[in-house]
């Protein structure tokens, strides 16, 4: 097992990590930007080291600045948490190079996920469903307007580097090829340095339902069910949920059993996630898979009693896993709490929390790096906390999650809890009648 790991990452991921490293009786090592001088992630840490400038660019994204600080405090291993470097595989090599273990998945497998096209053509081969398209790049405007012919409109023009929804466009008839075309390659080009785009079916109103995977050193793939997250704005999650109001037993073997093939066919190392689109038939579809841990990984860990931290950490270590597949036994829903101001086209709210005051109780869980006095800074994202609860039943759970979000108190700042308290008593929601346009139409009151 690992002596000491160094956590790549900052905010309640990086709490989370070291978290479990405690339980497990392994060192941490902190690193941290001027801004997060003060963080939690860098009191809880057993070592920290500043590794430079507010900006992400200079601290949590500089690669020298990471491996030196893995030099002087000796670590074994580096967990990279999510964004910032996690699926960054130029890192995971270099990481390598220098015989310090990634928690996480090699490079190869990081890159032939991160290529949407060599994605989708690998699934194909083994047998994953994918959402009828175009193979390969799209040459020009004129192959684009026959392949959509043939393809049938509406269809959707989509970034090989994307993910996201970046370099991304709907089309609805050859009237706006060109224009959709021209649009999502210099996004693209702009957001990736890679302006390739390719052209699939546009599936109307999916659920965006994603399946938890592990898999070993060994050849050991399981699943671990799945999660909702069709609750997004603009393509951020704000509400995730395990298991889906839309699953069904039969669906969630088929799923499973896709996810499982999709994680093998690149031999998977490590906890992942297949995200399928989910259409109103319940024919799904896969659309990326995620080859890192996740915001969301909370609702999981409590449907399915799971340490995921502490198993990726142990994949990474050389251990096995058991194999076997999990069902959910209870349900948990998880809201993300942003300084973010939902009455205000939720408008980032960076600042000083005056006042603040945790949820508690049975079925609740809050993950979150934040303290009465602590200063949001505005150079990364406005996550400060996920509210997570678990209960026996759908109904139960978003009961306690009311009266949980009712107990939150954050001053100082604009959050999204009041978001949530009207989304708690939405009776859609309630019905779990949801797709991924939901909050198209959400209106605060
Ligand atoms: C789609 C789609 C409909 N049809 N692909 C959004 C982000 C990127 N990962 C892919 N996305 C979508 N791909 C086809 N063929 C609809 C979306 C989509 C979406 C997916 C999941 C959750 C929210 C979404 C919001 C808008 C569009």
């Amino acid at each position: 097992m690992f002596k000491k790991i160094l956590i790549a990452n900052r905010g309640e991921i990086a709490l989370r990590i070291i978290r479990t490293c405690r339980e497990m009786g392994i060192k941490t090592v902190a690193v941290y930007s001027t801004a997060d001088k003060d963080s939690l992630h860098v009191k809880f840490a057993d070592e920290a080291v500043c590794i430079g400038g507010p900006k992400s660019i200079e601290s949590y994204l500089n690669i020298p600045h990471i491996m030196a600080a893995c030099e002087i405090t000796n670590a074994d291993a580096v967990h990279p948490g999510y964004g910032f470097l996690a699926e960054n595989s130029k890192f995971a090599q270099i990481c390598a190079d220098h015989g310090i273990k990634f928690i996480g998945p090699t490079p190869d497998m990081i890159n032939s996920m991160g290529d949407k096209i060599t994605a989708k053509e690998t699934m194909i081969k083994a047998g994953v469903p994918v959402v009828p398209g175009g193979d390969g790049l799209l040459a020009d405007v004129a192959a684009s307007k026959k392949l959509a012919k043939e393809i049938g409109y509406p269809v959707i023009i989509k970034a090989t580097a994307g993910g996201g929804g970046k370099g991304m466009r709907v089309v609805w008839n050859e009237g706006e090829i060109e224009k959709a075309y021209e649009a999502a390659k210099m996004e693209a080009g702009a957001s990736f340095k890679n302006d390739g785009l390719y052209m699939e079916k546009f599936v109307e109103e999916p659920r965006h339902i994603e399946i938890q995977v592990a898999g070993d050193q060994y050849g050991n793939v399981c699943h671990l069910s799945e999660r909702d997250c069709s609750i997004q704005r603009r393509h951020q999650k704000l509400v995730e949920e395990s298991p889906s109001p839309f699953m069904t037993p039969e669906l969630r073997q088929r799923m499973g059993e896709a996810a499982i093939k999709a994680a093998s066919a690149i031999n998977y190392e490590s906890v992942g996630t297949v995200e399928f689109l989910v259409d109103k038939n319940r024919n799904f579809y896969f659309m990326e898979m995620n080859t890192r841990i996740q915001v969301e990984h909370c609702v999981t860990e409590e449907v399915v009693s799971y340490d995921l931290i502490k198993e990726q950490i142990k994949i990474a270590a050389g251990e096995k896993i058991s194999g076997r597949n999990y069902e959910p036994q209870l349900h948990a829903i998880e809201c993300r709490i942003n300084a973010e101001d939902p009455y205000n086209d939720f408008r980032p709210s960076p600042g000083k929390i005056t006042v603040l005051h945790t949820p508690g109780g049975h079925g609740v869980r809050v993950d979150s790096h934040v303290y009465a006095g602590y200063v949001i800074p505005p150079y990364y994202d406005s996550m400060i906390g996920k509210l997570i609860t678990v209960a026996q039943t759908r109904e139960e759970a978003i009961n306690t999650m009311y009266r949980a979000l009712s107990e939150y108190v954050i001053e100082g700042v604009h959050t999204t809890i009041p978001f949530h308290l009207q989304l708690m008593q939405n009776e859609d929601f309630r019905k779990g009648n949801f797709t991924t346009k939901f909050l198209e139409s959400f209106k605060m009151k």
